[in-house]
């Protein structure tokens, strides 16, 4: 189906959201029309929404009658459903499993470094800081040195494996992570914002140095 046929994709999300940043992204790149459904914590606890998705979790995204939970996942339904064979999620074993490892690293190393300290220190949410500062340092060593030999992180194309790890990776001196002695990763930084269809997520402020 082509995106112009497509019914009204819904997204719930909030604007600070860096899981739901990455699937709007997604979005906007495949330049698929979608409504955003305001979704704070008022509202992921409510009983419908529940049932869209039993972890109270954003994003949820509602394509006609499918409901898909989980930002990576709802990112590889919307390329398999919308944009297939397309660079975002190449078919090829090798690549597919590329693409793959940075996905976890976005729900594993990114969430619980970078995400992590920006939850601590714009939201005072209750996780490990010093944990979360040193999984950080681990993860922008790591992406600086590939991001250093390449110019996205699963290919030489963008994937959504760039857009899951961009959303918390750009914004983490928000959370007192700098990223000024990662360059590789700044210019990788600025490749993302240049793709059309870029939009930032609102910006915080960056926490005093301690
Ligand atoms: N694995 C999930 C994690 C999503 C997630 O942690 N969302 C946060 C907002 S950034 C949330 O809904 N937190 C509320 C909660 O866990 O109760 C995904 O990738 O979508």
């Amino acid at each position: 189906m082509s995106p112009l046929n497509a019914p009204t994709l819904k997204l719930y999300a909030t604007a600070l959201s860096g899981h739901c940043h990455r699937v709007a992204l997604l979005l906007r790149m495949l330049n698929l029309p979608y409504e955003t459904v305001d979704a704070p914590a008022s509202v992921r606890q409510s009983a419908e929404y529940l049932q869209l998705n039993p972890l109270g979790q954003i994003p949820v995204l509602v394509d006609a009658k499918q409901v898909l939970t989980d930002s990576n996942a709802i990112m590889v339904y919307l390329v398999k459903r919308y944009a297939a064979g397309s660079h975002w999620l190449p078919e090829e074993a090798v690549p597919a499993a590329q693409v793959q490892a940075w996905l976890s690293k976005a729900a594993g190393e990114v969430r619980y470094g970078p995400a992590s300290c920006r939850m601590v220190m714009q939201f005072g949410t209750d996780e490990p800081l010093a944990f979360a500062q040193t999984l950080s340092a681990r993860l922008l060593t790591l992406m600086e040195q590939h991001l250093s030999e390449h110019h996205y992180l699963a290919t030489d194309k963008p994937t959504i494996a760039d857009l899951a790890c961009y959303s918390y990776v750009a914004v983490a001196p928000e959370g007192g992570v700098s990223l000024d002695s990662y360059p590789a990763i700044g210019r990788w930084v600025s490749r993302i914002q240049a793709l059309p269809g870029f939009f930032a997520m609102p910006a915080l402020p960056i926490p005093a140095k301690v």
